[in-house]
């Protein structure tokens, strides 16, 4: 079982101070939206001490990331023998590129322990990176749904892998990962989770002794569709995200 979505009381929607995202009837829309489900602050992200490390916001045209911890975006199927999403730059959030996936899962004809799901990921250029002195992911995204369109039951969600956190890498199924699944909608979205509202998959039987170990080590960041699909079932959409950084 994954953990449920649960109702995103420290999930922080910020929104940009610009008069021209501002200005957008469909920022206004989705923000409006979003009062009664949110905590809603206005944030100017220029005024800001805190760390801040850009991952990728795609403006410069290619899949490699604007750091350079981890090597260029990829995607996958969570089982080998379905067809790899397709995974590439489109039209950005007020700007002019976002990454894509575009997936269409179908059930398998045997149930798999996994589920049914794709992901974008990054992978460190070498080793683990030490993300713990970050307390905050944002990101904009959004879910274009596609024919027959996304169910209610898909999860999306952001998560970050550390398979040596405790154990000898390989001796946890899937590999230790701490995850937030959360709502994507049809229009843009712009999100700030606390890294500490993350949590391990309840799946996973073998717990972190301190989940926190996880953001010191982490071997890949991935974001991810997934859906408990009926055999004869399928799912289709395309995840877009774009200005994902850490703070
Ligand atoms: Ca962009």
């Amino acid at each position: 079982m994954e953990i449920p979505p649960r109702r995103h009381s420290r999930l922080t929607m910020y929104i940009y101070n610009s008069t021209k995202r501002l200005n957008r009837p469909a920022m206004l829309a989705a923000a409006l939206f979003f009062v009664g489900c949110f905590n809603v602050e206005k944030v100017d992200v220029t005024q800001t001490s805190r760390p801040r490390l850009l991952i990728d916001d795609f403006e410069d045209g290619d899949l490699w990331p604007s750091t350079s911890l981890f090597k260029a975006w990829d995607c996958y199927s969570f089982i080998p023998e379905q067809p790899p999403p397709t995974c590439d730059l489109t039209a950005g959030f007020d700007s002019t590129f976002a990454y894509s996936l575009k997936f269409e899962l179908q059930s398998p004809p045997v149930a798999s322990p996994d589920g049914v799901g794709a992901g974008a990921s990054l992978v460190p250029l070498a080793g683990t990176v030490d993300l713990s002195t970050y307390a905050t992911i944002r990101f904009s995204v959004k879910m274009d749904p596609a024919s027959p369109g996304p169910p209610p039951g898909i999860i999306v969600a952001v998560n970050f892998g550390c398979n040596s956190a405790g154990h000898p890498p390989g001796s946890v199924r899937g590999g230790f990962m701490v995850e937030y699944p959360f709502n994507p909608a049809a229009d843009w979205q712009s999100f700030a989770i606390a890294l500490a509202d993350f949590q391990q998959p309840s799946w996973q039987t073998v717990r972190m002794f301190d989940k926190s170990e996880c953001a010191k080590l982490v071997d890949v960041l991935n974001f991810n569709v997934k859906s408990p699909l009926g055999v004869g079932q399928s799912v289709a959409g395309i995840l877009t995200f774009d200005d994902v950084w850490l703070e």
